[in-house]
């Protein structure tokens, strides 16, 4: 497409494929997917596609062998042919994906007959995309790339090119499910659902055939505001016949439609306790109305106090996903999926795994994570999420499955793209949306493969080495000079970018540090604290418990100590807190004089809007050291023990 960058598709990486004679058997929309693809590269670079049959040989042949709906698809190289099959068109498209991802090396040599398949079905986007332009978050609620693909100004965008061309991108990471709206459903929104279904309907039509199906953010309150009901109580046999009724009216426009995205009672968002209901209740009437079609109800857990008194020490903000939704386990619909934040506060730099997770083990959970930078750097900070993603996938609550296999709902992003022809704002950060889609089709797999495998599609070859050092330890950079040991929400309130230590001390928002003269951090233990660290199964709650056995990383969210208080790496509190504000800053000027040295070997426009962000990124950086270390030499009178500048 023209002016929007390519992404981890360019044409390059079809030459492979372009340049040889491929055989696709099979028919299908997906089928004629697959074929479009490969006639293409092959128009591009002068090889040749046949359809079913025709004379040998073939270097690649893409069969589908059967009419159902799978993922699945088997790779194998044997006498100079690489064979992909699939029983579904899904499976034939991810199957080519493959190919593409291996280039040459898919010809060469031979390779046994592989299965490759998801380990978690729904690979989902959630786009906090609002239709209307909200008067305090814009087109785009924490969204750092421009406007929305899909929506302008209160109308559709209905820049279908450009839709197609990012569903394309997202199958070829193996994400297959989108929701196209915002989790704050307003006014305009709240219509997607009855009269205005029908641009959703347009959006699904140019997703279908990358094997993505389209679902949507509803309110509860829906029945009421839409149906003209005097009620939205869920027990209420007219709102269950109002969903009921609405949602087959959405089945008749979209055959395919995923289903519904709800936050219930939480941050002002209506729920089931204007009834006296359970979310559970709520959920489940949602469900039923999905049920026939076999569609699913995402019922998000992202349900806490955000009026608490700060003075109150008792009440613990983390505790909220647990206490509100461990006693409901074993009452959701079998087609409602609870989804969970990876961390049980809001997509900090660092948080514990929600203990939430592996506490149900009789409902279906989605684990959410978020693309969109809201408190890492908001795309202008480089700031490679895969392995915090990582690490949380393969956390293991307690003896046996880590959260990769709890996730039986799926995994699902807050999408972090928008309407820039970077599409993500800064370009590297195309590099959290991949590997989150990598992630999600094998939660298990190692980050540095996965960014390996970005750079090679999106860079040309001699620039590679430089891109993988300035992504590979950006998380822990940026977490280096903005968020020391855990504690998080020192950042301005309400956008989230930048330095104020106290900007949440004081606020209703259940978001403390606790500093004072002699230490910082926030007591959750059961001993003395809120007990919270009380939560987690056996071991964790025991090694959150105490101070000693605490992971240093995330000490000051469980504890709070004082600033001499000696960490395993054997130096205080403190002194790692003003160590590593002044490393996170010199890490950041080193990876800036790398992205330098790499003009001439990256695409202009891509190096110039990074190089433009490192200005940013820099000057942030330094600000952050500055406040945060100024802050708590002021606070605690304990000098730096290198005698640094310190204001
Ligand atoms: C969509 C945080 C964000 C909100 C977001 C909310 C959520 O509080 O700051 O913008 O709202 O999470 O996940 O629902």
């Amino acid at each position: 497409m023209q002016g929007v960058d390519p992404a981890w598709l360019p044409d390059r990486a079809f030459r492979p494929i372009g340049t040889r004679r491929t055989l696709i058997r099979g028919t299908g929309p997906l089928v004629d997917t697959v074929h479009g693809e490969v006639a293409r590269a092959c128009e591009q670079f002068g090889g040749r596609v046949e359809r079913d049959a025709a004379p040998e040989p073939f270097d690649l042949v893409l069969e589908l062998t059967g009419d159902d709906s799978s993922e699945a698809f088997t790779y194998e190289r044997e006498g100079g042919r690489t064979t992909v099959t699939a029983s579904g068109g899904p499976g034939l498209l991810y199957g080519l994906f493959h190919v593409v991802r291996l280039g040459e090396a898919a010809f060469q040599g031979s390779h046994g007959r592989v299965e490759h398949r998801p380990e978690l079905a729904l690979r989902m986007l959630d786009h906090w995309d609002n239709v209307a332009v909200h008067p305090v978050m814009g087109q785009v609620e924490r969204g750092y790339a421009g406007g929305s693909l899909f929506w302008s100004d209160g109308r559709a965008r209905g820049d279908m090119d450009r839709i197609r061309a990012y569903g394309r991108l997202l199958a070829a990471c193996g994400i297959n499910a989108v929701a196209v709206n915002n989790v704050n459903v307003h006014e305009a929104e709240a219509h997607l659902l009855t009269d205005r279904i029908g641009e959703v309907a347009d959006i699904a039509r140019e997703l279908r055939p990358y094997g993505i199906r389209v679902h949507l953010s509803v309110t509860f309150a829906a029945p009421m505001v839409l149906g003209g009901l005097a009620t939205a109580d869920p027990l209420d046999e007219g709102v269950r016949g109002w969903w009921a009724e609405t949602t087959s009216r959405v089945y008749e426009a979209i055959p395919d439609f995923g289903g519904y995205v709800v936050k219930a009672d939480s941050e002002g968002q209506p729920g089931p306790f204007a009834y006296g209901r359970s979310h559970a209740d709520g959920a489940n009437v949602l469900a039923a109305a999905l049920e026939p079609f076999d569609g699913t109800v995402h019922w998000r857990a992202f349900v806490y106090d955000h009026r608490q008194d700060w003075r109150d020490r008792t009440t613990d903000r983390a505790r909220a996903a647990y206490d509100h939704f461990v006693p409901l386990d074993g009452q959701f619909a079998a087609n409602a999926v609870l989804q969970v934040k990876h961390g049980p506060m809001d997509f900090q730099v660092r948080e514990p795994v929600s203990p939430l997770i592996g506490a149900m083990p009789r409902t279906r959970l989605a684990v959410e994570m978020q693309a969109t930078q809201e408190y890492t750097g908001q795309q202008r900070h480089v700031c490679w999420l895969g392995p915090m993603w990582s690490e949380v996938l393969r956390f293991r609550p307690e003896e046996g499955a880590s959260v990769g296999q709890l996730a039986r709902g799926g995994l699902v992003a807050v999408s972090n793209v928008g309407d820039d022809p970077f599409w993500t704002g800064h370009p590297l950060a195309q590099a959290n949306l991949y590997t989150f889609g990598r992630l999600a089709w094998q939660p298990d797999a190692v980050p540095g493969r996965i960014l390996d495998e970005w750079i090679g599609l999106t860079f040309e070859a001699d620039a590679a080495a430089g891109v993988r050092v300035v992504l590979d330890g950006s998380w822990r950079t940026y977490e280096k000079y903005t968020a020391p040991l855990g504690v998080g929400w020192m950042v301005q309130p309400g956008h989230h970018y930048g330095p104020s230590v106290d900007g949440y001390e004081y606020s209703p928002w259940g978001t403390y540090h606790f500093a004072d003269r002699d230490g910082i951090g926030v007591d959750r233990t059961v001993a003395t604290g809120t007990g919270y660290a009380g939560q987690y199964a056996k071991p964790w709650s025991e090694v959150y418990e105490s101070p000693t056995s605490c992971p240093d990383e995330l000490l000051l969210f469980f504890h709070h100590v004082l600033y001499d208080h000696v960490l395993h790496s054997g130096k205080t509190v403190i002194q790692h807190m003003y160590d590593t504000h002044f490393e996170g800053v010199e890490e950041v000027e080193a990876a800036q004089r790398v992205w330098q040295g790499l003009a001439g070997l990256v695409a202009p426009a891509r190096h110039a809007r990074v190089a433009e962000r490192y200005e940013e990124q820099l000057r942030s950086a330094r600000e952050w050291r500055d406040q945060i270390n100024s802050y708590f030499l002021r606070k605690s009178g304990v000098a730096d023990a290198h005698g640094r500048r310190i204001h």
